[in-house]
């Protein structure tokens, strides 16, 4: 097999065959001439069946998850809810982790409910946990890893078997991740999710989802379940989307040189309670994070010794760490999951410390983003 990057830039990637453009084409038409009824030149006949474009971005997130087939979505949780929908029906039991984006928990929690499918939350970092929890009807292992927020490893390999035994699928987020830093279907797992808006993508400028598989018949439902709801990426998304993921090696490089930098000058703060980075030694899924990543990602977060008001207002003081929801992007941001992007599990197994900082650390100079972190500690005294 190519290597990652010559993968990243190549696959699905010749250059046109009519024109010889080297890079991919943005094929904006909404529908393709026929000849005859039923006759299609390319394949394509209307662009929320297929797309010429799209098609690239997906044989290439496919060549990067080691995947068969790849599907490109309008957004992340598109992609989600459309793999539930197609894996889950009324009745049907998904294990969850107690750990996860807030936007995933909600449509699991408020949306899937309603629709009669039972939710668990359960520490996936606990391999027993997740066989104590497994059900007659448990169709679904949901797994992030690292996980969103709290960056929790789950050992993906453990799981899989787990979850065959019980004759569930197990799906992986992998945004936080990226290909570039781990493949879990190489490890075992049935199916990976990606929020592309993020690292894939990597530039903060298009939302985007995907999902990646190694069975044809999970790929074929899933082409159906798209066609019939749309949630498509227009053309202009998957370029962009495209253009983003060829830098995805040397982005994830750097992200991980300057967040293991990060973590180092927090874990040394005194307002600083606790770093949660799965790089640090004394991390409890450590050894597992060394076992199944190339190297332990761009997002850290901290709890600070100072309580909520602490964190908010080292939320409030960085001048680079950029006040935002999201993540993966160049630019280094700041946010308080509590009151943005986990808001939605208050109240919930899922809920977040309201101490918590989580950083997403960019790929501008080290120097400049520990400076910036450190006095906007120093303010708290
Ligand atoms: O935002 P969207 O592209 O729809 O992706 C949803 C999603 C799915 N999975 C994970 C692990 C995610 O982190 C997200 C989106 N997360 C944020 C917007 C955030 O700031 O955490």
């Amino acid at each position: 097999m190519q290597g990652f990057s010559t993968r990243a830039i190549h696959a699905g990637q010749e250059p046109d065959p009519i024109t010889g453009a080297v890079t991919t084409s943005i094929h904006t038409s909404s529908t393709y001439a026929q000849d005859g009824v039923g006759g299609t030149r390319g394949g394509y006949e209307y662009s929320r069946s297929a797309n010429p474009t799209r098609t690239t971005l997906q044989e290439c997130l496919a060549a990067l998850e080691d995947g068969r087939h790849a599907r490109a979505f309008g957004s992340g949780m598109g992609a989600t809810d459309t793999l539930l929908r197609v894996l889950l029906k009324p009745g049907d039991h998904i294990v969850i982790p107690h750990d996860a984006y807030g936007g995933t928990f909600r449509l699991i929690d408020k949306v899937l409910s309603g629709w009669g499918v039972e939710h668990t939350p359960v520490d996936l970092s606990d391999v027993e946990a997740l066989r104590a929890a497994i059900r007659p009807e448990t169709k679904v292992v949901w797994t992030e890893t690292p996980t969103n927020p709290l960056l929790g490893i789950a050992d993906i390999a453990a799981l899989a078997g787990v979850a065959r035994d019980a004759g569930a699928s197990l799906v992986v987020d992998n945004t936080f991740a990226s290909p570039y830093l781990q493949t879990p279907l190489a490890l075992g797992a049935d199916v990976v999710v990606h929020s592309t808006t993020k690292y894939v993508g990597g530039h903060s400028d298009v939302v985007g989802g995907a999902i990646v598989t190694n069975d044809d018949d999970l790929a074929a439902a899933l082409s159906f379940a798209q066609n019939s709801t749309g949630s498509v990426p227009g053309p202009f998304d998957a370029w962009l989307t495209l253009r983003g993921v060829k830098t995805l090696a040397v982005r994830m490089e750097r992200h991980c040189d300057n967040a293991e930098r990060v973590a180092e000058m927090l874990a040394g703060h005194p307002a600083v309670e606790k770093v949660l980075y799965p790089g640090l030694p004394d991390h409890p899924g450590h050894e597992v994070a060394a076992k199944q990543m190339r190297r332990f990602g761009g997002m850290v977060s901290f709890q600070t010794a100072g309580g909520r008001d602490a964190a908010l207002q080292v939320c409030s003081n960085t001048q680079l760490f950029t006040l935002a929801e999201s993540l993966g992007g160049i630019e280094s941001l700041i946010e308080h999951p509590g009151q943005m992007t986990h808001a939605s599990t208050a109240g919930s197994m899922l809920e977040v410390p309201d101490n918590l900082v989580r950083l997403s650390v960019g790929i501008e100079d080290a120097e400049d983003l520990i400076e910036d972190l450190r006095a906007a500690l120093d303010t708290l005294g």
